[in-house]
């Protein structure tokens, strides 16, 4: 028995409630090496034979695990338990295929024996089960389907508010980064019809404040909507309209830094250390002083911390109680005001964890079911205990599936353990919640990472609609927009017929509404892997009652089944390269 393997910590991914009633707990052992794993469990303070101390054993239940997700080194047992009084012991007893025996306790690894379960030497212990602790996911979260709009290069419903040297919508193969095309609010309440279309019912809005930029990431007021979007009626409408069709609206909170054109960092600059902001900021040095893009990477003498390398995005104190306070008011004026339904956090893993928490107990005394979602792009487990966030962004989790499928860099044995990597890092409510982006405002779009293989588009596609967490298409991509690196993924979204791609258009209709129509198993059923022909590049998989084929090889992927959900690329009971079959 491989005892180093044997890990589990209480009250983290490993122990935790799943609903006000359901404890779920999980242990990661050596890949291949444990048999069996029983869970003896009960309430700390039940006992039997109290007459007689030495007689005494402890009341307990037991309940065999499940196996579970596997990565190349471990495998994981789960299992979900409750117990009435809402408090618990527990501990595990192992057996090895070799036939070894062993118990783990809170003191480790030790050879079994019945006495150690009957005194529940040692046991772990999750003290009660508080339903404030757990960490929960919204319902509605589970069902949604996001569209990420990037308002400047959406639709311009309103030219009045055209920005200085607006140029003209999609007359540019490769806008350049200070260009501005005219987009705005009025022209998504324009195109609510597009989305109600495509079946989307969530939208993430990259930033929508005053700022001087297109993407407005540098934001000068965080209570007015920028002049080249519109105004508050226009966001009030949108809002109304948005919820009216079933359409939740989440915003994108730039809290990690503040643009240089906002009035708190122009009095610094002025002022400086008598500025009443000389503290909102992590000025290293006096006098602030704002340094040029190109030696900035270069220079030690930086005089204040910034986003990266960005001289104009000086970077918030949030430990100073003034900035929770101004950042908080804001958090909370656009969920009582305007009724939004979700916050996306910018740069969230820079901002430090105390302000987080009291971002979260804001939301939440705002407005039920509130969704919070952190932009990580690496492990998040200090985030995602349930006194932070919601979930993050998943690019640690699509760019697995996208490295495999569509790059290339990984095999699919590596995928799978990538991916089930991910998913053992978190909570089955978390999992449930993750944002799951294969592309965005960030990074180059699918299709051109993809290098405009429209089949391959769909097939990884398809495949992250059938994971755990929600789908989220960034506007364009039902058009097969391509780009590169930012600026070049934000091109103006084609609204002329011509310009559109019909088909990739109903094939993402199809796949929303098939999002829908099995929500339920998409969110709740295990993921389980069945057969990867890595030599030919097919993956089959499970989840719940539905089965798929994913063929990226050169050979035609064989399938047996026969009721043909949704499919792409197959002829008769084979499915061709970059194809896929879902059926059941
Ligand atoms: C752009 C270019 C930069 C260039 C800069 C010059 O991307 O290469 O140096 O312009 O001004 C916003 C704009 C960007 C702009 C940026 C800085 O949208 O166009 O940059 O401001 O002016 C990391 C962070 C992540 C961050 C990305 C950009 O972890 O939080 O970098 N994403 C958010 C927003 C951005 C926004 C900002 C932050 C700033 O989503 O849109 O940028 O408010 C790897 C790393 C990640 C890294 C990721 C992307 O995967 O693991 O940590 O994200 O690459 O670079
Ligand atoms: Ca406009």
């Amino acid at each position: 028995m491989n005892k180093a393997a044997i890990y589990h910590r209480p009250e983290s991914e490993f122990a935790y409630l799943y609903s006000k009633e359901n404890m779920h707990i999980r242990i990661q052992v050596a890949h291949e090496d444990i048999a069996s794993v029983s869970l003896v469990y009960g309430d700390p303070y039940r006992w039997e034979n109290t007459q007689n101390p030495e007689l005494q054993s402890w009341k307990s239940m037991v309940v065999e695990m499940t196996k579970g997700l596997s990565t190349s080194v471990n495998d994981y047992f789960e299992a979900e338990v409750s117990v009435p009084t809402k408090r618990m012991d527990y501990l595990f007893v192992l057996t090895a295929i070799d036939g070894e025996k062993s118990i783990y306790t809170d003191q480790g690894v030790m050879p079994f024996s019945e006495e150690l379960l009957t005194k529940k030497y040692a046991a772990f212990r999750f003290p009660y089960f508080h339903e404030t602790d757990r960490a929960k996911a919204p319902e509605w979260v589970k069902k949604t389907v996001w569209y990420q709009i990037f308002p400047e290069r959406f639709a311009n419903g309103d030219k009045s508010n055209d920005p200085e040297g607006v140029k003209e919508w999609n007359s540019v193969e490769n806008p350049d980064r200070q260009d501005f095309y005219g987009g705005d609010l009025q022209g998504v309440i324009e195109h609510l019809d597009h989305l109600t279309e495509l079946g989307v019912n969530g939208i993430y809005f990259t930033p929508i404040f005053q700022a001087h930029s297109n993407h407005k990431y540098d934001t000068e007021d965080y209570l007015e909507i920028d002049k080249n979007f519109g105004d508050k009626k226009v966001f009030k409408t949108l809002i109304e309209e948005a919820h009216a069709r079933g359409i939740k609206v989440m915003l994108d909170a730039v809290f990690n830094h503040i643009g240089d054109t906002s009035v708190q960092w122009q009095d610094v600059l002025k002022n400086q250390e008598k500025s009443k902001y000389a503290d909102w900021f992590h000025v290293n040095s006096w006098p602030a002083a704002y340094t040029p893009m190109d030696d900035f990477e270069n220079s030690e003498d930086a005089t204040y911390d910034t986003f990266a390398f960005t001289p104009h995005m000086p970077k918030l104190n949030t430990a100073n109680a003034e900035v929770q306070d101004y950042l908080l008011h804001i958090a909370d004026y656009w969920i009582r005001e305007f009724d939004i339904d979700a916050w996306r956090l910018d740069v969230a893993d820079e901002v430090d964890h105390a302000f987080w928490k009291k971002f979260r107990q804001t939301c939440d005394s705002a407005k039920e079911d509130f969704y919070i979602l952190g932009e990580v792009w690496h492990s998040a487990q200090p985030w995602l205990g349930g006194d932070e966030f919601s979930a993050v962004m998943n690019y640690a989790y699509t760019n697995a599936i996208t490295d495999a499928l569509v790059k290339k860099t990984l095999t699919l044995e590596q995928m799978v353990s990538a991916i089930n990597t991910q998913l053992m890092l978190y909570r089955k409510q978390t999992n449930q919640v993750m944002f799951n982006v294969l592309d965005s405002h960030d990074t180059p779009r699918i299709l051109t990472v993809a290098k405009g293989n429209k089949n391959l588009m769909k097939q990884v596609e398809m495949f992250t609609y059938l994971q755990p967490g929600v789908p989220c298409i960034y506007y364009g991509d039902e058009y097969a927009l391509t780009g590169d690196m930012d600026p070049d993924c934000r091109k103006c979204m084609p609204w002329e017929k011509e310009e559109q791609d019909e088909d990739m258009f109903a094939f993402f209709k199809k796949i929303v509404a098939f999002r829908h129509e099995y929500a339920e198993t998409l969110s709740g059923a295990a993921l389980t892997w069945k057969i990867i022909d890595g030599k030919n590049g097919i993956v089959k998989f499970e989840r719940g009652d539905l089965k798929a084929i994913f063929n990226i090889g050169e050979r035609p992927a064989y399938f047996v089944g026969d009721n043909i959900i949704l499919s792409h690329l197959v002829e008769g009971k084979n499915v061709g390269q970059f194809g896929f079959v879902v059926y059941k």
